[in-house]
């Protein structure tokens, strides 16, 4: 089978060096001349070397595909270049150690960096995730012992721009998937402290990295993470393209039509943090225009899950779950929440729609984002979603399989809605793009990743934790500023499943 990153070419590999041989960095024309190259067989073509293979000397970067270059190996995820030195920023979080895992044991170099800023301010809520974690020390060495993975760490502030500069020189790193961000809307939201440094945090120490970039791995892709939120949830229900317009879209007024075939589509953010992301795009946009930086913009729907083979197979390995109203995302909330047989918080009238992922598949697209980087200059968006629900379906899929397999009685209830968002409203997200063009195929569904949950979290320690942090799952922290707990609308009686005949198992 035909993998989707057999045909691009060494223009696309982060191993190239184009440093000095093409100026497009601080010149239009060689954009133009490039052009030419392609287009007709004028004599004007751009020349590289490869810092894996300096014996090629200079040679024409189109002229060998990942297929033919020895440097790429076939993998699961497609070809992947060999010890590719990934650096992930923010290792420490949800999905920074699990991505570090999942890359280690698909033989990449793993280094990365943290402030374990993550810790910090779930314990500044006097919240703490109920699987618990160990310490970094006992991380690395459990990586190291089980699965023979090494991880190059470093505690580290992305505020502090020496010290990741000198990371960077160090590791010369051929990928970053950058999550040193505060990933909390709630926590935005709290007050104008919380809401300044998750602005602060998110917009400027992106903004650091992609200076430092430039001057020390210009030919590296950074994988950023964005949201869906980004996009908002439009009233006129117009899609939500990945990021920019298709080519033929068109803005028609006043008896006018132009083309707004690649334009950055509108957007319209639902809390601070959820600014501070569209903020990064339009930094991350611009440094690709400036620099010729290559990025993939990652719109992330809602994460929820717990699983991967890496983060299952020691106890010391597992990713953190956090249920609080600030870090727990809302399935995650649920499955903790059916388990100890609180009622399931919908805000409102729990018929939002958003876009889910779970993390296994998440994983699967970085990996796969990280093996197809983008052209030097390339800003590139997707959608990174496997499916989309309203928040009643969430509910209710949680409560048949905790009641059926699990025989938990399952409550749901309808609270007031801190939030200031529409309830009821058109959803129609695009994400063909990781499909398409990247292979991604969804591996884990809804169902199985529940059960997978409920498996780990109905074990007594871990129930145990969620109880003593029972007091933190109804909101206490309003969009309009309001200090009080939300009450409840309505409760929608225990919905009572029959077991199933036979038991389910993913
Ligand atoms: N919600 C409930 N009950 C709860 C918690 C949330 O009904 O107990 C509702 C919220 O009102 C909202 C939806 O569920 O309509 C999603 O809330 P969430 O807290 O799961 O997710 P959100 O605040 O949107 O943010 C999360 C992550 C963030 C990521 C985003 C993806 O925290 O990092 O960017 O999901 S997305 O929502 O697609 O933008």
């Amino acid at each position: 089978m035909k993998l989707h990153n057999e045909d691009l070419t060494c223009w696309n590999c982060p191993a190239i060096d184009l440093a000095g041989k093409v100026d497009f960095r601080a010149c239009g024309q060689a954009v133009e001349k490039f052009q030419k190259s392609l287009d007709d067989d004028s004599e004007a073509y751009i020349m590289a070397e490869c810092k894996r293979r300096p014996d090629l000397g200079m040679f024409d970067p189109m002229s060998i595909t990942f297929e033919e270059c020895p440097e790429w190996k076939q993998t699961p995820y497609g070809y992947m270049l060999k010890d590719m030195r990934v650096m992930v920023l923010g290792l420490d979080g949800y999905l920074g150690w699990t991505l570090a895992l999942w890359l280690g044991a698909l033989g990449c170099q793993v280094s990365g960096m943290d402030n374990y800023g993550r810790r910090d301010w779930v314990m500044e809520r006097g919240a703490h995730s109920v699987v618990p974690i160990a310490r970094m020390t006992e991380r690395l060495h459990a990586a190291r012992e089980v699965l023979g993975i090494d991880i190059n760490f470093r505690k580290m502030d992305i505020m502090n721009r020496s010290h990741l500069k000198g990371f960077l020189e160090e590791v010369k790193p051929e990928a970053i998937a950058h999550y040193a961000e505060y990933p909390s809307a709630p926590y935005s939201m709290i007050d104008a402290d919380h809401a300044i440094s998750v602005q602060q945090n998110n917009v400027l120490g992106t903004l650091g990295l992609l200076f430092l970039m430039r001057d020390t791995c210009p030919e590296t892709a950074v994988l950023k993470l964005g949201t869906m939120g980004e996009y908002g949830t439009p009233l006129t229900g117009r899609p939500l393209f990945e990021g920019m317009f298709p080519a033929d879209a068109v803005l028609h007024w006043d008896d006018r039509e132009w083309s707004l075939g690649g334009e950055l589509t509108p957007r319209d953010p639902v809390s601070f943090y959820h600014v501070s992301k569209v903020q990064d795009t339009y930094n991350v946009y611009e440094a690709c225009k400036y620099w010729w930086l290559r990025s993939y913009d990652i719109m992330q729907g809602i994460i929820y899950g717990v699983h991967t083979p890496q983060v299952a197979a020691d106890p010391r390995l597992r990713t953190r779950l956090d249920i609080d109203e600030w870090f727990g995302t809302v399935m995650n909330r649920f499955v903790a929440q059916a388990v100890i047989g609180f009622p399931l918080t919908l805000y409102g009238t729990g018929e939002q729609i958003r876009g889910f992922i779970g993390l296994e598949d998440a994983m699967q697209c970085m990996a796969r984002l990280i093996s197809h980087p983008p052209e030097p200059g390339q800003y590139d968006v997707v959608n990174q979603m496997s499916g989309f629900y309203s928040l009643r379906h969430l509910a209710d899929t949680v409560g048949r399989i905790a009641s059926r397999e699990f025989n938990l009685p399952v409550t749901v209830q309808r609270v007031e809605n801190p939030r200031v968002e529409s309830d009821i409203h058109p959803f129609e997200p695009i994400y063909s793009k990781l499909p398409d063009r990247f292979g991604f195929e969804p591996k884990v569904t809804l169902e199985d990743e529940i059960y997978r949950m409920l498996e780990l979290l109905t074990q007594p320690d871990i129930k145990q934790r969620i109880q003593e942090k029972k007091h933190l799952i109804l909101p206490k922290t309003w969009w309009s500023g309001v200090k009080k707990v939300v009450e409840t609308l309505e409760v929608i009686e225990e919905t009572k499943y029959e077991p199933a005949s036979t038991a389910y198992r993913p």
